[in-house]
């Protein structure tokens, strides 16, 4: 049979059928999936094989199914081995905050480009906006211009108010979003806003660092009683970058990459060669230093 894998907390597994049906599962003997090095060779919104006879309770699964795409990171900052966020996905959402916790350009940039890479179409939610004050209110809205100039478009929503949330369910139906940002950002009661039929846990922001306690431990996929899939996922602090090939960045800049072809050389990093179009962009403020400082920050990893 087939199924979609939704749950996984360490050795169980929850594997929906195409009836709706939720099994409980395990893996066959130890798996490793070709080509990667990862912490979890069984993710969230993987397609699987599994059989389960009659008489048991407990079903195995026996074939990962080719993933369509993943996001996948390092697992910690000095690691090589990696862990895959979520497969299988439509679009990914960065829940971004600029206040408790604050959320930065560079961790912004760096799960964009792993979206990026992989083809999963990305967008940014800055939340808690009923905490700005005029200052991080001109903060958003120069962010929300730079990276939907890059391609990606950003929301501007409050949770605890109930604002622009319909702007966010208006791309779920149908589809399997993923949700990820720091812990603390509200990934899960946005979620809640989004279907308050599903009842997810939440928690406070530490008062001494106001930064999250990582609630959500384990990723989850749920279903949307409006229809589509959500992607709950643990907060990250980091997000280190894996099995990326400095010659595969420039694309994943995609306001770099349109100007790539009115550069002087047709190998052009946009660092050092001279008739560079990004770097005359840069002047003419068109391209962002931010997002440029974060590409040489990649390029340099
Ligand atoms: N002021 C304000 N607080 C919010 C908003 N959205 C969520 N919160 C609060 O932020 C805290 C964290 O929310 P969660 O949904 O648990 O955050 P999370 O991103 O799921 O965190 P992890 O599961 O730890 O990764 C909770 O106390 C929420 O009530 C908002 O729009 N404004
Ligand atoms: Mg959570
Ligand atoms: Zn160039």
């Amino acid at each position: 049979m087939e199924g979609l894998v939704i749950k996984s907390t360490g050795n169980r597994i929850t594997v929906r059928q195409a009836d709706g049906l939720k099994v409980e599962c395990r893996l066959k003997g130890q798996f490793r999936v070709r080509g990667i090095r990862s912490t979890n060779p069984l993710a969230i919104g993987d397609r699987v094989i599994f059989e389960k006879p009659a008489e048991e309770n407990i079903g195995l699964i026996t074939k990962i199914l080719q993933r369509d795409n993943y996001i996948i990171r390092k697992a910690t900052k000095l690691s090589k081995e990696s862990h895959i966020i979520g497969a299988n996905i439509d679009r990914a959402f960065l829940i971004v905050t600029l206040i408790n916790p604050r959320t930065s350009t560079g961790f912004i940039d760096r799960f964009l480009v792993t979206a990026t890479g992989y083809y999963i179409p990305a967008c940014i939610v800055f939340n808690k906006k009923d905490l700005y004050n005029e200052t991080l209110s001109e903060q958003e809205k120069e962010l929300c211009r730079i990276y939907e100039f890059a391609g990606y478009p950003c929301f501007s929503v409050s949770v605890l108010r109930g604002e622009n949330i319909n702007q966010v369910s208006n791309l779920l139906q149908g589809k399997i979003s993923l949700f990820s940002g720091h812990s603390g950002s509200g990934k899960s009661a946005l979620i809640m806003a989004i279907d308050p039929t599903l009842h997810l846990k939440t928690g406070d922001i530490s008062e001494t660092h106001l930064k999250g306690k990582h609630t959500t431990t384990f990723t989850e996929m749920y279903e949307l009683s409006t229809g589509g899939y959500i992607i709950d996922t643990p907060g990250i602090k980091e997000f280190g970058l894996i099995d990326f090939e400095k010659s595969e960045i420039p694309r994943c800049f995609p306001e770099m990459d349109r100007l790539f072809p009115q550069c002087q050389y047709n190998n052009c990093s946009h660092t050092h060669e001279p008739g560079c179009a990004v770097k005359e962009a840069l002047k003419s403020g068109e391209v962002s230093w931010l997002r440029y400082n974060s590409y040489l920050s990649i390029l340099n990893d």
